[in-house]
Formats: C-alpha cells, sequence, structure tokens
C-alpha cells in the first residue's frame, strides 16, 4: 500500500513501482480470512438499481465521464458502463466514509472489462481510494484481456494512521499526466458490475446529542437545547413563527472521551435547519432541509448558509421562498409549497453569481435576504466579504460599499435590472430588511478590519466596531446612501454572553401580533457543553425589537430570559412531542411518514436518545380550571420497563401521571397516564426512567385529555300499581349551585324542566296504560353551565319490572 500525491509526479512513480507488491500480497490463497461479522460495504454494488448511490470520480477538477447503466452485465440484468472519460482518474465511485475503518483489512472484488477494438490487448485497472485532498491509494489491480470479464479478488488493509473521514472508492486506469496523446491506451470506455468491499461493519456514528441542559428551565435563550442553528431568519405564517437556520449541527462531533467537537467547518454545512413556535418559547423541530449537496434540492450547489425567506402569491399559488448563501461565491433559491416543504428548485443554476449586473465588484456573493414591499415588489439583499480594491483607500474601512440591493421578478426566482450600492458603514454582511410604519430599516453585520479593508484606519465617529448589528433608515428599498446610517442596534454578543462568545453575527427582524422581535446568534449551548472555551457552534436567540418616537431603534440588549411568552400552550390537541420549552439528553430524528400537527407533507421527527433520567418539558401550558384527565403518547418502546412520568412545575414536582411504556418492543403504539390535579397553567415536564444503559423508547406526538364536565345530579326510578295500571317514576335532583334544566325521558312518555332550582327535584310518574311491564332504562338529561361553559350531562337509570294483581 503507498500513498500518492495525485498531482506530485515522483508520488505517483512510487506508486507504480509498489504495484508488483501490492498484486502479490492481494491475490491468492494468502487473502486475510472473512470474519463472520464482516460487512460488505458497498451499496448497489451489481447495479441492479440502476446508477443509485454511484457518480464519476471528481477529484480532480479535469475528472470527468458519462456514467450510464448497462444491460451487458457479468451478473444480473445491469452493469455499470463509464464513457467519455477525460483523465485516467475518470472512472465509477462510492463514497464509503464513515464505513471503512484506520487500521481495518478488507477484500475487494469486481469485475471490469473493455471492448474498444482499437485498444491494447490487455490493460491494467485499479480500484483506488481518494481520502480527500491529493491522497490517492491504490488498492487492488487486476491485468484485463480485452472483450472479457476481469476480476478484481484481493485485500487491502488502511493504514493505522490514515485519515479516513473522506474515503471514496473509484476504478480507473494507470496514471499518466497526457493521456489524450493516446487515447484508446488511457481513456478507453469499460464496464463494471459486482463490487464489494468486505470488512468489518462500520462504526456506529459517534453521539451528537447534547447531554447538558443548554436552555435553563425560566430561560427563553437559546431558543432550543437540543441542537444548535445559525443565522436565524424568522417568518410569519398562519399564526406561528418559523425560523430558518444554518445547521452548525451538521458537522459537529464531539469526541465520545472529551465531550469536545473539532470547530466547526462552514464547508460540510448543506442543510437548513427549521423550527417554529406560536408561542416563542415552545418550539417545535421540523428537521432540516436538505438544500445542496448531490442529494440535495439544489444539487448544483454545495453549501447553504444563511439562510433568508418570504412568501407571495406567485399564479394565484401561495409559494414560499428560501434563498441561502451558496459558501460564499453565489446564493440561490429553492421553492416552498408551504413554510415546510415540500421544497422544490426552480432552477438549475446560482440566482446571484458573477453574472449579476451591478454585483462585479462584490467579493462575497452570499447572505441573500428577501423583502416583499406592500405593493407587492420583491427586492433581494446580498453581498459582503473584502472591499473591492479598486476603491478609493479612504473609503475601504468606513464606506466598503459591499452589499447590494436588487429587484426580483415576479417569480421570486430571478433578479430583474441592476443591483444598487448598499453604503452601510463598516459593513461586512447579514443585510437585511424590514418596513415599518412606511419606512425601510436595513440592518448589517459589521466588519473586523484588517487588510481585506485597507489597513487599520479607525472607524468615523458613531459608525460599528467590529461584528456589530448596525442599521440605516430609507424612504427607498433600493437607495441607501451612507448619510441613511441611524446607528448600531446590537453590540457583539460577547458584551451580553461573555468569554468565547464573539465572533460574525446574524440578524433578522419579523414582526408578531403587533410586536417587532429581532433573531441573532450566539454560542451559547456551546458554551454550555464545552465552559468558556467555544468551538464556534452557534445557537438562535430572540429579544424584543423596541422603537423610539422618531422611529430609531432602541439598542438591544442581549439576554438568557429572551422574550415574553406570546400565550399559553394548549395541550388539548395531539401535538408533536418535538416540541420543547426545555429539554435534557435527548436528540431528534426524522421518521416516515406526515406530521399529525402540520399535516400530511410535512416532515415528523419522533424524540430519540431518552435514557433514565432524561426528559422534555413544556413551558405555561393552560389545563383550564376543569383539568386535564389523561394524557396520551405515541411511542416506540426500544426496552421493557420504561416510564414517562408527569410532573408540573420542575423535573423534580409532584409526580401527576405514569405511563407504563410496555408495548411491544419495535413497534409504534400508544400510551395513557391518568392525571389528578392538573389544573390551570403550569409547566408541564415529562420525565423517563427505565433501565439505565439503555435507550428506553422514542415519541413521536402527545395529546391531553380535558377532564370531562359533569352536572351533579342524583337521579332514581321506580315503578308501581295504581288504579289497576302500572306507573314508572323517574326522579332527578340537582345537587349542583346553579339552577339546571332537567329532561325525563322514558318509553312511556317524557318531559322537561326549565329551572330546577339547587336541591330541588324534577319528578314525574308517567303512566304505562298497561297492567304488567319489564324492567327498563330511563334517561336524565341535565343541562346547565359550568365556568361559563355550556354543558349537557346524560345519566342513564334503569327502572323494575312492575305489574297489577298477580
Ligand atoms: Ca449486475
Ligand atoms: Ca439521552
Ligand atoms: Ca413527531
Amino acid at each position: 500500500m503507498e500513498q500518492r500525491m495525485r498531482r506530485a509526479t515522483r508520488g505517483r512513480v512510487a506508486a507504480l513501482a509498489t504495484v508488483g507488491l501490492l498484486l502479490a500480497a492481494g491475490f491468492g490463497a494468502g487473502a486475510a480470512p472473512v470474519q463472520a461479522a464482516d460487512t460488505n460495504l458497498v451499496v448497489n454494488g451489481g447495479f441492479e438499481d440502476g446508477l443509485a448511490n454511484w457518480f464519476v470520480n471528481n477529484g480532480n477538477a479535469s475528472d470527468g465521464a458519462q456514467l450510464s447503466a448497462t444491460s451487458d452485465a457479468y451478473a444480473g440484468a445491469n452493469a455499470a458502463l463509464v464513457t467519455s472519460r477525460t483523465t485516467t482518474g475518470s472512472g465509477p465511485m462510492q463514497d464509503l466514509s464513515g464505513k471503512v475503518q484506520a487500521g481495518q483489512a478488507y477484500t475487494l472484488t469486481a469485475r471490469i472489462k473493455y471492448e474498444n477494438a482499437s485498444g491494447p490487448a490487455t490493460k491494467q485497472f485499479f480500484a483506488t481510494m481518494h481520502y480527500g485532498g491529493g491522497t490517492y491509494t491504490n488498492l487492488v489491480s487486476v491485468t484485463a484481456t480485452k472483450g472479457q470479464w476481469a476480476q478484481f479478488n484481493g485485500t487491502f488493509t488502511i493504514p493505522a494512521t490514515q485519515t479516513v473521514s473522506t474515503a471514496r472508492l473509484f476504478f480507473e486506469t494507470p496514471w499518466t499526466a497526457t493521456p489524450s496523446t493516446d487515447p484508446d491506451l488511457h481513456l478507453m470506455d469499460f464496464k463494471l458490475d459486482d463490487v464489494s468491499v468486505v470488512g468489518a461493519a462500520p462504526p456506529a456514528p459517534a453521539s451528537k446529542t447534547i447531554e447538558v441542559v443548554g436552555k435553563l428551565p425560566g430561560e427563553h435563550n437559546p431558543l432550543i437545547g437540543h441542537k444548535f442553528g445559525a443565522d436565524g431568519f424568522g417568518l410569519v405564517h398562519d399564526g406561528r413563527v418559523y425560523m430558518y437556520m444554518t445547521n452548525d449541527t451538521q458537522g459537529y462531533a464531539p469526541n465520545p472521551a472529551t465531550g469536545v467537537s473539532p470547530g466547526i467547518n462552514y464547508g460540510d454545512i448543506n442543510q437548513i435547519t427549521v423550527i417554529s413556535s406560536a408561542d416563542l418559547v415552545n418550539w417545535t423541530d421540523h428537521g432540516e432541509i436538505q438544500v445542496a449537496g448531490p442529494n440535495g434540492v439544489a444539487p448544483f450547489t454545495a453549501n447553504s448558509w444563511a439562510p433568508g425567506i418570504t412568501k407571495k402569491v406567485v399564479n394565484g399559488v401561495e409559494k414560499f421562498f428560501l434563498y441561502y448563501a451558496n459558501g460564499g461565491g453565489s446564493s440561490n433559491v429553492i421553492t416552498g409549497a408551504s413554510p415546510l416543504g415540500p421544497w422544490t428548485s426552480e432552477r438549475t443554476s446560482t440566482l446571484i453569481d458573477g453574472r449579476t449586473p451591478g454585483a462585479e465588484n462584490v467579493a462575497w456573493k452570499f447572505d441573500p435576504a428577501p423583502f416583499v414591499d406592500d405593493d407587492g415588489q420583491p427586492y433581494l439583499y446580498f453581498g459582503g466579504g473584502p472591499a473591492s480594491t479598486s476603491m478609493p483607500p479612504a473609503e475601504r474601512f468606513n464606506n466598503p460599499k459591499n452589499i447590494r440591493a436588487i429587484e426580483l421578478d415576479d417569480t421570486m426566482v430571478a433578479t430583474q435590472g441592476t443591483a444598487a450600492v448598499v453604503d452601510a458603514p463598516v459593513a461586512f454582511e447579514a443585510g437585511h430588511v424590514f418596513k415599518r410604519q412606511g419606512r425601510y430599516y436595513f440592518s448589517y453585520s459589521s466588519h473586523f478590519g484588517g487588510n481585506d479593508f485597507g489597513g487599520s484606519q479607525q472607524p468615523l465617529p458613531g459608525y460599528p466596531g467590529g461584528g456589530q448589528i448596525g442599521y440605516l433608515i430609507s424612504d427607498n428599498p433600493m437607495s441607501w446612501p451612507k448619510e441613511t446610517y441611524a446607528g448600531v442596534l446590537f453590540p457583539n454578543q460577547s458584551q451580553f454572553f461573555g468569554a468565547g462568545t464573539g465572533g460574525n453575527n446574524h440578524q433578522s427582524v419579523f414582526e408578531f401580533e403587533g410586536k417587532y422581535y429581532f433573531t441573532y446568534h450566539a454560542p451559547t449551548l456551546n458554551k454550555r457543553i464545552n465552559g468558556n472555551t467555544t468551538q464556534g457552534y452557534r445557537s438562535p436567540h430572540i429579544q424584543e425589537l423596541a422603537f423610539n418616537p422618531d422611529g430609531t431603534i432602541q439598542q438591544v440588549v442581549g439576554t438568557y430570559a429572551g422574550v415574553n411568552q406570546v400565550r399559553d400552550f394548549d395541550p388539548y390537541r395531539v401535538f408533536e412531542a418535538e416540541t420543547f420549552g426545555w429539554s435534557k439528553g435527548v436528540a431528534t430524528t426524522k421518521i416516515d411518514g406526515g406530521s399529525a400537527q402540520f399535516g400530511g407533507t410535512a416532515p415528523n421527527l419522533a424524540v430519540r436518545d431518552i435514557d433514565n433520567g432524561d426528559w422534555t418539558a413544556l413551558s405555561s401550558v393552560d389545563f383550564g380550571d376543569n383539568g386535564a384527565q389523561s394524557v396520551t403518547a405515541k411511542v416506540r418502546a426500544l426496552a421493557a420497563g420504561g416510564q414517562i412520568q408527569v410532573r408540573l412545575d420542575s423535573a423534580t414536582g409532584p409526580v401527576v401521571g405514569t405511563a407504563a411504556v410496555d408495548t411491544p418492543v419495535g413497534q409504534w403504539a400508544e400510551v395513557t397516564a391518568e392525571l389528578a390535579g392538573v389544573t390551570g397553567v403550569h409547566d408541564v415536564y415529562f420525565t423517563y426512567t427505565g433501565p439505565a444503559g439503555v435507550d428506553l423508547f422514542e415519541i413521536d406526538t402527545w395529546a391531553f385529555q380535558a377532564a370531562t364536565l359533569e352536572l351533579p345530579v342524583t337521579v332514581t326510578a321506580s315503578a308501581r300499581c295504581v288504579g289497576g295500571k302500572v306507573y314508572v317514576a323517574v326522579q332527578a335532583r340537582n345537587d349542583g349551585d346553579a339552577p339546571v334544566g332537567i329532561a325525563l325521558e322514558t318509553a312511556y312518555g317524557e318531559r322537561s324542566f326549565a329551572a330546577v332550582a339547587p336541591g330541588a327535584n324534577a319528578y314525574q310518574s308517567f303512566n304505562t296504560r298497561a297492567v304488567s311491564v319489564p324492567a327498563g332504562s330511563a334517561t336524565v338529561r341535565v343541562t346547565g353551565a359550568i365556568g361559563g361553559q355550556d354543558v349537557t350531562t346524560v345519566r342513564t337509570v334503569q327502572h323494575p319490572a312492575g305489574t297489577c294483581g298477580g
């Protein structure tokens, strides 16, 4: 085995010199024995699912080929055919990252065939691993005879020191720098089938679950404590606030021993996290949108940072447009049928890039923020990064002119006209616009200085310092001269949250039920996990935004307390269990099927990683005067002996109900806890108990059932003979403290009483006109009010048989 640097000719020569050794080691009866627990790590190695899981090696910019399915298979109905190869490395590739492990031995088999008439009589092929960067290792080789299926069959051991976070297997011909000089020898088409890599099963992924309480009971910031989220952008729709965030949790990888993750790598992030709330304290986790990357909604983009969203009716249909930064170089948009999708791409190339008129001198064409004016005209704000070196040196620090405003057309997925400069002082990134009382507010994050901005110049008086949120006020959404600058609306978050929480920021503003709110991020959850050292994993926060009489903004103070809960939580409905005010030790996972609360096309999650001692909680739940009689959970038991305890007001508060999760392991089922004494407004804690050291169960939904309201009444019935006929008598006494209506109903007649006083009786003796009647039932219907609510209580009473004479 030999590492080689693909772009280094010397390394390549060394690699070729070892091929003979590799072949000697890899072939024959001496191959390492296959363990019983070994697993084939290749998916769809026989191409019977077409090209699923396969793509063309793209390790170098010059690599390229066409990959298709062919019925000329070694086995089964399909094989892969690779044509139009541009380099010797251009061949079918499968990603084995996270599957292969350093220090492990694997057996690789595959079938390969080439047929081109002008090719050589025999040809060597390699199975090669790309470990990222310029590190390639030939694993197994075979020399094929033209027109015949040849078999790779060898073993390879990954060196113990090899980094395997990127490990991509592909098939190729021996390297040469200029294969185009003899394409028949170097760039022939070939077919591939029956690929397998057998060895130790993939390691279980390290847990990302956040074990600490990251959002403290009683506090409302950060918004969630079980995952991260940055660059939050608020959208108000149909009585809820939706927050769209850069998925900082995507690359979070805490070391199992130390609990400390490597620093955040923005290049890993191609998902957007969505949460929503109707009260700004209890947030529902809607999971992640796979926006970019090979399996993304917009696979022609690689990253999804800093989302911005708006809604607009297009051709009579309300749609949701989610804009995002494709790294620093461009911006794009995907379209949703609702705030929770489904999501589609109306574009096949990026929305904002080097072709966008007026954006030529913007270094980073990212951070797109949409705004739709009252007249329906949409705008997009974007840009940031280093000041253009073509700018006057005196302006580069204070007026870098690196942010732009541009009109969107009616489709919302294309721009029109030329971008205008937003001359925001000391600007760096994160442009955002909202409108209030006829005026437009542009806010943005300021830069930290340095050579990108002309050296060690000083901000002008009143201009922002580094990493602050400044703002401008204008009468025109496309006109932002420096004279519209209005000040700093939020200092750097480290001023409020202390050591380890500095760095950049990214804000939005939304109006919800008459108040304005300001969103920002701070690595406060990261800080609670790791103390004062943070690794850049950011969490969403919200504060209320207040205005002075002249329309300027009162500077925001960042707090853990956050905003007031807008309304009490309604427990009397089916709601997603992935809704928390606070939580400890749990994670969430997407599960199949739609959401019981948000509809069949919305994503649904379950609460997972529930261990003995973990809990989830809801803030300020209103059970009403009459209270709850039970709560039902949809659960999937993972072990015997788990229990859900319902507590009020703290994780150690009184237990008001318990449900045993004694349903069949592995199956979704409902369990119910009967409740006692649950009335009024309380925080509710679901605390989880069971055997230690195992995942107990998962939870999909909750639903509380209201206590049934009953009007107190005592009913009796009898039968007797009067004058040769049987009479059935029914009596109902009003045991309440207010008048009620009472209706007495029998097979022999009915009678209603409009207002029976407290303690009084409704009584009627019904003549059956028969000398004998069998036993039967009477119905007593009581109507009244409890706590201002109309209530009907229906009671049934048995009367005995009656007879005259005999
Ligand atoms: Ca096959
Ligand atoms: Ca746990
Ligand atoms: Ca759920």
